[in-house]
């Protein structure tokens, strides 16, 4: 008989391929996150709570603004970062998705489009995780649309006075700081960034109510009241749509990296079960109908983490076209919500529990289809790419 592979890194097979910064990196926080995270993540899920504990481990692991050069970053590969994603999303979406926000929108955007004072103000406290950033962009009338954003900066004697609503904004109750993007003008060509920093008056942060995903993570909406910021809040270096979308294509790969992590996670557990439970006196694992969607979701990984891989050194030379992470971004997601709900079917009336994962998994990758570009504005972005027609 075949011998049995007996877990899917070794399925996987790309140790060659990786540094030994990378699987350093890999296994530092795989250790983290099963000693620490792992232990309180279902009560915290269930409470609705993210545990602002773990943020003194993330910045002491270099994992706030990993992927950044210079300010206290670390500087690690992209594939480092995106190993380091998986990792944290193998235990909940909302511990990836803090580590996201902070370092690919809120981090990269003073690091790509910010003064120098700017930086040195906010870069070595974020990274530090003495400082939290969250990234406005969405608005309650335009998610997938962005550019039609109506959040307005209007100039004054000293500078700028912001009025407008964000919705949806991943740690915006917690955030020291808020990217907030905007219009000077009427057409996109007109928005610009801003810092925004907690307590300014005029400016608050709401809870939304009810969520039933991404429960351990913060997400509120931002309001706008006539916020008045000195000159020095602008970005220098931002003009236009193309500046929060380039803050999406980073954020969107770490999302991407993330999905393998979730679905690993997901699909070890459908494995597991099939071999623990049985039915009609044999275990689950021989039934052609339950091996079937292991075999499947098992060679999608596979394709997924060689693909991200690929992609991540793509990256790391400057090369990886906005297209590429839409292809990346999607084809991730939908793996990854894939594996979730699969095992949730495999594990019966016990893949209900939040004691088995997988559904608080699920749920929250419903949130992950959705934010970063929807699945179809993904396939849009593709289609687009490869038609040359805009069908938005
Ligand atoms: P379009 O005319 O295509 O482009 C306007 C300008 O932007 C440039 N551009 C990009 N630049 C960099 N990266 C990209 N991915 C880019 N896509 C476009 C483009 O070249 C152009 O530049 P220029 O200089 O010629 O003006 O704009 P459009 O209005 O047709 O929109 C295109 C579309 C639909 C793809 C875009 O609006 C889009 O991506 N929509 C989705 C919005 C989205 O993803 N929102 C995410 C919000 S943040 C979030 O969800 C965080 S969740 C975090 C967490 O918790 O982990
Ligand atoms: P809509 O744009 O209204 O879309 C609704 C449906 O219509 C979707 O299925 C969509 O694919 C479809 N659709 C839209 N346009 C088209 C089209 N042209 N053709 C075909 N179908 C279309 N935003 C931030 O700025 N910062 C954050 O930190 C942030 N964090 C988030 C955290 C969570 C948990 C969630 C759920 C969202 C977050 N978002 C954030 C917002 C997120 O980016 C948006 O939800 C997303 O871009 C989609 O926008 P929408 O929800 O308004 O949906």
């Amino acid at each position: 008989m075949a011998s049995r592979i007996t877990s899917l890194d070794e399925f996987a097979a790309v140790e060659h391929l990786l540094g030994e910064e990378e699987r350093t990196v890999r296994d530092t926080v795989r250790h983290f996150v099963q000693k620490t995270c792992m232990a309180t993540i279902r009560a915290d899920f269930e409470q609705g709570r993210f545990a602002s504990e773990w943020i003194p481990d993330l910045a002491r692991l270099g994992l706030l603004g990993a992927p950044l050069e210079g300010y206290g970053c670390a500087g690690i590969s992209q594939a480092a970062y995106g190993l380091a994603c998986a990792e944290l999303e193998a235990c909940d979406s909302g511990l990836r998705s803090f580590v996201s926000v902070q370092t690919s929108l809120a981090m990269f955007a003073i690091w790509r489009f910010g003064s120098e004072e700017q930086k040195q103000a906010w870069l070595p406290k974020m990274a530090a995780g003495k400082a939290i950033g969250c990234f406005g962009l969405t608005e309650p009338g335009h998610g997938s649309d962005p550019g039609g954003l109506t959040t307005r900066a209007l100039r004054t004697d000293t500078g700028w006075k912001l009025t407008g609503t964000k919705m949806w904004i991943t740690n915006a109750q917690v955030a020291d700081v808020a990217v907030v993007w905007a219009k000077t003008g009427d057409g996109a060509d007109s928005i610009r960034g801003f810092l925004v920093a907690r307590g300014t008056a005029g400016f608050a942060a709401h809870d939304i109510p009810h969520k039933l995903s991404m429960r351990a993570s913060h997400t509120g909406s931002l309001t706008l009241d006539e916020v008045e910021l000195p000159a020095s809040a602008q970005f220098p270096n931002a003009s236009g749509l193309r500046a929060p979308l380039s803050c999406l294509d980073n954020a969107r790969f770490g999302v991407a990296w993330g999905m393998l992590g979730a679905a690993r996670f997901c699909l070890q557990r459908a494995i597991d079960y099939s071999r623990d439970r049985t039915q009609f006196g044999v275990p689950l694992a021989r039934k052609q109908l339950v091996q079937a969607p292991i075999a499947d979701l098992g060679s999608r990984w596979i394709a997924a983490m060689v693909l991200s891989l690929h992609y991540a050194r793509l990256k790391d030379a400057g090369k990886l076209l906005p297209v590429q992470v839409s292809v990346l971004k999607r084809n991730n997601c939908r793996l990854a919500l894939d594996t979730a709900r699969t095992a949730r079917e495999l594990l019966g009336a016990n893949g209900i529990t939040g004691e088995y994962d997988v559904l608080r998994h699920a749920v929250n990758l419903e949130s992950t289809l959705t934010y970063e570009g929807t699945e179809q504005i993904h396939t849009l972005a593709i289609g687009r790419a490869l038609t040359g027609e805009a069908a938005f």
